[in-house]
């Protein structure tokens, strides 16, 4: 059986490569895309879902705009990362599907509550404003909802602050309160995605490809590249989302150890940082765990084979 997921990201190089990932792979059944600002604006960001949808073929799973800004904090975008539009570098095409008429909270709601108890899974790759949103407006869903696989936070490492990742610190009280309700939780987080780099081999692989969706994949990752070299130092850029979409797919990709988790809300230096406990066995009853490592070769594997069976796709 498939894993039934929802991916709720704010496109973004590394959230495109999620949904084609999520798109391509029979392991996933994908329910539903839902936008959250982040990476850019949410109208950016939505119209960029669109357009990547458009390119690798996603012409059946609804698509459902998010949050238009953390619950509590103004809105922080990271165009030194994903350029103006949020996704440089490709030429975005036009929409060729329409938008849910549904605010993606409430399309959040509406899968979750109509599918069987502990069947869909929640992937979030960007701020956690909808998810907590969805939370707090249908309770239910923290004993509903299969687990959540997020990208975000790492321990006790960060790319926004010396010890805080962009998903997490631009709506931190998101986060406290995704991070805090007992459904099962496992953090994707700077650990593991750090060792996610797409090297030249790896940009090689997907060029070998040869379909239009790689070489969109091609541009997205080229124009990455050089980002993360100017704002970070990376010699290869670190493609964090597709991380927790493979953990989906193949959870043996990465190691992941049990451990209690929340998130620094009041910290002069630390806010939004990630805090895990990992002084020993985890506690009986603890519903959170984080991952430390990733299997590259394995991972970029299972993108070119998502790549090899969406195909040549007609625009
Ligand atoms: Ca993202």
């Amino acid at each position: 059986m498939p894993e039934k997921i929802i991916l709720d990201c704010d496109p973004g190089h590394d959230d495109a490569v999620a949904m084609l990932l999520a798109h391509g792979s029979p392991e996933i059944e994908l329910l539903a895309v839902t936008t959250v600002m982040g990476n850019q604006t949410i109208e950016k960001v939505t119209r960029n879902t669109l357009s990547v949808a458009r390119v690798i073929g996603m012409d059946a799973v609804p698509i459902a705009r998010g949050a238009h800004r953390p619950l509590v904090r103004t809105i922080e975008t990271a165009p030194d990362i994903h350029g103006e539009s949020g996704l440089d570098g490709p030429a975005l095409p036009e929409p060729a599907v329409e938008l849910d008429a549904r605010h993606a909270v409430d399309l959040i709601i509406d899968i979750v509550m109509s599918h069987p108890p502990k069947t869909v899974s929640l992937v979030p790759t960007g701020a956690l404003t909808n998810i907590a949103i969805a939370v707090r407006k249908e309770p239910r869903l923290a004993e509903r909802v299969k687990q959540v696989v997020l990208m975000g936070g790492g321990v006790h490492v960060g790319n926004w602050s010396a010890v805080a990742e962009f998903n997490i610190i631009i709506d931190p009280e998101a986060a406290h309160i995704v991070f805090n309700e007992p459904w099962p939780l496992t953090m994707i987080g700077l650990d593991a995605t750090h060792q996610a780099l797409a090297t030249d081999e790896v940009a090689a692989r997907i060029a070998a490809v040869g379909t239009a969706p790689a070489r969109f994949v091609g541009e997205l990752l080229e124009f990455f590249a050089h980002s993360y070299k100017d704002a970070q130092g990376f010699d290869h850029p670190p493609v964090h989302d597709p991380c927790a979409v493979a953990y989906l797919i193949d959870p043996s990709l990465l190691r992941v150890v049990k451990a209690p988790l929340d998130v620094e809300l009041t910290g002069g230096l630390t806010l939004g940082m990630t805090v895990a406990d990992l002084r020993g066995p985890a506690p009986e009853g603890c519903t959170t765990q984080v991952a430390l490592d990733i299997d590259n070769d394995r991972f970029w594997a299972l993108v070119v084979d998502a790549l090899e069976r969406i195909g040549a796709v007609e625009l």
